[in-house]
């Protein structure tokens, strides 16, 4: 694939679901968070050459600017696309790309541009593909204008500036210099690049070396996402928050769909047994009946309207994504896992929970968490008087431990002679 998938940024599994006959249309229904900026639908199955509808929370058709095709294989039946929310006004969509960008029709310098550009959260143009260079073009007859692309900090050496230092211009990267660019510079004089854009040129069209004084118009681009995303209240454009529904249809047979949504609500999880603890392990023991997931929770903060985030349930299910059990979260304060579960069993080695809260919108967020289950302790390898009972040991004082294999450090940080084996 050539557009790379930003979804891995702060990803997270949010809804599965399987459909054994999908001949006739399904709707599939997915809760998108208050602080999701983009997400991204896997759909398998023989599909409907006409593809897949996407409806938002309100009802409205989700229109195909909004939605970007990465992937669709008839062959291995397989479709990948990306929901991402809309540029900023002002800005306009490269569609396909994740970026936005915007003229800045007046002329300034490369540094006052590239100041312009930083204010916005936005850098000076970087062009990473042929594609992006074609939209620039299309949008500027006849008019040059400023990129990030500069040599001038070490001469000859091309960077592309960003918003915390640059990326190398290497080999492997798309260019589009004018004819016969860039000519030497011994001087260190024409260091910063434009893209030219005048019919007949004497340079012709293309990437031109320039002083840096010279005042140009530019281009500025940032992501439709920014690292330090907040949600507003019925901004136009954050992408809608509730629940959304996906319907797809097959020439014959099933189907199947996942979702990854990219949201600043991230949750981290551990697994203990006993209920005062605030670390634990990366499974659950599968001898004990008594696991309980402890989790953290990011972005839980109240809103302007005063919602405390809040996780509620851990849905146990089976293989067939059916639920096995659901346990209830308990906040706890003090911890830096501020969330304990009720207690439950593993029912398989490895298996799916659900995690479903409210954010501080007032909006329903949904994690799925592949979890494993592990042998833990048997009878007999509980160590230094370890007693077994229900998949775990109960450690000796000065002992600790999965199989209290672990001496508590006492005095000061130093073993008590007297415990050390
Ligand atoms: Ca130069």
């Amino acid at each position: 694939i050539n557009s790379y998938v930003p979804t891995l940024y702060s990803g997270n599994y949010v809804y599965e679901n399987y459909i054994s006959d999908c001949t006739a249309p399904q709707s599939f229904y997915f809760p998108i968070d208050s602080h999701t900026q983009a997400y991204t639908i896997y759909t398998y199955g023989q599909l409907v050459p006409t593809g897949n509808t996407l409806t938002t929370p309100r009802g409205m058709p989700w229109g195909s600017d909004g939605m970007v095709n990465l992937w669709s294989d008839t062959s291995m039946n397989t479709r990948v696309d990306q929901i991402i929310r809309p540029c900023d006004p002002g800005w306009t969509d490269v569609v396909a790309d994740g970026y936005c960008y915007k003229f800045i029709y007046q002329p300034y310098t490369w540094t006052q541009a590239e100041q312009i550009c930083h204010a916005e959260g936005a850098i000076l143009a970087t062009v990473f593909d042929g594609n992006f260079e074609t939209v620039l073009e299309g949008q500027a007859i006849n008019v040059d204008f400023w990129i990030g692309l500069n040599d001038r900090d070490q001469e000859g050496v091309f960077v592309w500036d960003q918003l915390n230092g640059s990326i190398p211009l290497t080999s492997g990267m798309f260019t589009n210099w004018a004819p016969g660019q860039p000519t030497p510079d011994p001087g260190h004089v024409t260091n910063c690049v434009i893209q030219e854009m005048q019919v007949g040129a004497p340079l012709g069209k293309g990437w031109v070396p320039v002083n840096c004084n010279l005042t140009k118009p530019a281009v500025c681009i940032k992501r439709n996402y920014n690292y330090n995303y907040e949600p507003t209240f019925d901004s136009e454009n954050d992408l809608p928050k509730g629940i959304w529904s996906l319907g797809v249809q097959t020439q014959t047979g099933p189907c199947y769909v996942k979702v990854y949504s990219q949201s600043e609500i991230q949750l981290y999880h551990q697994f203990v047994v006993n209920v005062h603890d605030d670390a634990g392990l990366d499974g659950a023991i599968k001898a004990a009946n008594d696991n309980r997931m402890i989790a953290h929770v990011t972005h839980q903060e109240a809103s302007m309207i005063g919602i405390e985030g809040q996780l509620q349930y851990l849905h146990i299910y089976k293989e067939n994504l059916t639920i096995q059990d659901v346990e209830i979260f308990y906040q706890r304060s003090t911890c830096a896992f501020e969330y304990i579960s009720t207690p439950f069993s593993c029912p398989a080695y490895n298996f799916n929970a659900m995690v479903t809260g409210i954010d501080s919108m007032g909006y329903l967020y949904q994690r799925i968490k592949p979890i494993f289950c592990m042998s833990g302790p048997t009878q007999y390898s509980c160590q230094h008087g370890g007693a077994f009972n229900n998949g775990r040991c109960y450690c000796q004082q000065y002992w600790t431990g999965q199989y209290c294999e672990q001496a508590i450090c006492v005095n000061g940080g130093f073993p008590d002679a007297s415990e050390t084996a």
